[in-house]
C-alpha cells in the first residue's frame, strides 16, 4: 500500500517540479485549476480520509478544507483564492503523508469496518491522486511555452483488420468483487447485448483527417442538433491542438509541434465530434455496455474478465498506460492486449467516448461519499471508457467509468465506432465477418 502511495506521489512531484513557481500558481486555462490547487487538494483529501477518518487523528489544517473543496469553488475561480503558495503546499503535502504512513503502520484492515476492508480508503486515495495527476497532465498540455515533459515513443503499430464482429449475449457488467472499484462500477449485474460490429482500434488521425477534409465540420447532416449548435457557436474546424499550414497538418503535444501522425488514435475531440465522425462513416458510437462486452467478455469460458487480455494486471506489453509514453500509440501497437475476439487498444492510449449517459447501475449505492458519482448522474455527462496514456494502472480497470460534458476536448479522449451488423454478417447467414 505504501508503494502505491509513493508511486502516485512520485508522479505528482514530477508534474509539479517540472514547472517554475509562476507556472505552478497561474491558471493555464479557465477549464483547469492552477497546478498548485491540485497539489494541495490531493493532500487535503488524503488528510480528510486517511488522517482524520481512518486514523482518527487530529486535523492538521482544518482552516484550509474549504479552499480545497472542489464543490465550494469552480475551477475558473480558484486562482483568486488565498491558496497556499508552492513552498507551503509542499510542506503540507509532506506533513500529511508522514502522518498517513504512521496511520498505515497502526491500522488493522478490519473486514467489519467497510472503509478499511481490503485497504479500500487507501486505494481510493491512491486513485484520487492518480486522477488528479492525469488532470495535471491535461493542464500541462494546455500550458504555453517551451516543453518541460518528455518520454520515449510508444511501440510501433501494425496493420489490423478494420472491424470485429461481436456475437453479443448476456454478460456480467460492472463488478462486486474488484476490491478498489469505485461506487459507480458496482454492483455486477447481467446485461443483454445484441450482436454488433466494433472497430478493432480507435479511430486514427488519418481517418479523422479525411472527415475534416471532406467538409465534415460544415455539414449539418453528420451532427446531432446539440452537436451542430455547439460546433457553430464554438467555431470548431478540427480537433483541439491541430493546425494546418500550406496543406501540412500539425499537432501540438506538450509544447512540441509535430507533423500529424496519421496512424495514432485521434485525440482532443469532444463527444459531438466523435458522434459526427461516426455518422459520416456510416457507423455510430458504441454504448457503454457494448464497450465493456468487447473489453471483458471471454467467449471461450463465457466469463466476464478483468481486462481484454485476461485477469492479470496491465503490464507494458498489454497497454499504453501510466504516462510512460506521453502520447497514444499507433493502431496495432499492442497485440498482447487484444481481447479474445480480437479487439485492440481498449485499455490505454485514449479515453473512448461512448454513446451512454452517466447513470447508476441497478443496485447502486453511493459510497463512501455522494460527491464522487451520485451528484453527476444524469443526461448532462457522457461516459468514457478504457483510460488514456496518462491514466495509471491503479485506475484503468475494465470496469472503470469516466465521464465528462459532451463539449469537453482538453481530456485525452478519442473514440472508436460501432455499428449494427448487416443481415449477411449474422451467424447462420454464411459469413461471420471478423469472428475467428
Ligand atoms: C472521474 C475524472 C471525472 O476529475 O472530476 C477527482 C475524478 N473526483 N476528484 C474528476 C475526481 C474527485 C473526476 N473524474
Ligand atoms: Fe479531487
Amino acid at each position: 500500500m505504501a508503494e502505491q502511495l509513493e508511486r502516485s506521489r512520485a508522479r505528482t512531484v514530477q508534474l509539479t517540479d517540472a514547472v517554475d513557481t509562476d507556472d505552478l500558481v497561474k491558471q493555464h486555462s479557465k477549464l483547469m485549476s492552477p497546478l498548485v490547487w491540485d497539489y494541495a487538494h490531493i493532500a487535503n483529501q488524503e488528510e480528510l480520509w486517511l488522517v482524520r477518518d481512518v486514523g482518527g487523528r487530529e486535523p492538521l489544517r482544518q482552516d484550509i478544507d474549504e479552499l480545497y473543496d472542489a464543490f465550494q469553488h469552480a475551477r475558473a475561480d480558484r486562482p483568486a483564492l488565498p491558496l497556499l503558495g508552492p513552498s507551503e503546499t509542499r510542506a503540507y503535502v509532506t506533513e500529511v503523508r508522514d502522518k498517513v504512513l504512521d496511520v498505515l503502520d497502526h491500522v488493522t484492515f478490519d473486514p467489519g469496518r467497510e472503509l478499511v476492508d481490503n485497504a479500500f480508503a487507501f486505494g481510493m486515495i491512491a486513485q484520487h491522486e492518480q486522477q488528479h495527476d492525469e488532470t495535471m497532465l491535461a493542464t500541462h498540455q494546455l500550458r504555453a511555452g517551451a516543453p518541460v515533459l518528455d518520454a520515449p515513443a510508444p511501440p510501433a503499430g501494425r496493420q489490423l483488420p478494420a472491424e470485429v464482429f461481436i456475437p453479443g449475449g448476456v454478460f456480467e457488467m460492472g463488478t462486486s468483487i474488484e476490491p478498489w472499484a469505485l461506487d459507480n462500477e458496482r454492483p455486477a449485474h447481467p446485461v443483454q447485448v445484441a450482436p454488433y460490429v466494433i472497430d478493432t482500434a480507435p479511430v486514427t488521425n488519418g481517418d479523422y483527417l479525411r472527415f475534416v477534409l471532406a467538409g465534415g465540420y460544415d455539414d449539418p447532416r453528420w451532427w446531432s442538433e446539440a452537436g451542430w449548435a455547439h460546433v457553430r457557436k464554438a467555431s470548431l474546424v478540427a480537433p483541439r491542438f491541430w493546425s494546418e499550414a500550406d496543406g501540412q497538418w500539425w499537432r501540438l503535444r506538450f509544447g512540441h509541434q509535430e507533423q500529424l501522425p496519421l496512424d495514432e488514435p485521434v485525440m482532443h475531440v469532444c463527444f459531438y465530434e466523435a458522434e459526427a465522425y461516426a455518422k459520416w462513416a456510416g457507423k455510430r458510437l458504441p454504448t457503454e455496455a457494448e464497450w465493456e462486452f468487447a473489453a471483458r467478455f471471454d467467449p471461450v469460458s463465457g466469463r466476464t474478465r478483468r481486462f481484454p487480455w485476461g485477469d492479470d494486471s496491465p503490464g507494458p506489453q498489454h497497454a499504453n498506460l501510466g504516462q510512460r509514453h506521453l502520447r497514444p500509440a499507433p493502431a496495432g501497437a499492442y497485440p498482447a492486449g487484444a481481447s479474445p475476439l480480437g479487439v485492440e487498444q481498449l485499455i490505454g492510449d485514449v479515453w473512448e467516448w461512448t454513446s451512454s449517459d452517466f447513470r447508476p447501475y441497478p443496485g447502486f449505492r453511493a459510497w463512501p461519499y455522494d460527491e464522487y458519482s451520485l451528484v453527476f448522474f444524469g443526461p448532462d455527462y457522457k461516459v468514457l471508457r478504457g483510460g488514456s496514456f496518462g491514466t495509471d494502472e491503479v485506475i484503468a480497470r475494465g470496469t472503470f467509468r469516466n465521464w465528462d460534458y459532451p463539449i469537453r476536448r482538453q481530456i485525452f479522449a478519442g473514440f472508436r465506432c460501432a455499428r449494427d451488423p448487416r443481415p449477411e454478417e449474422l451467424p447462420g447467414a454464411g459469413s461471420t465477418g471478423g469472428l475467428a
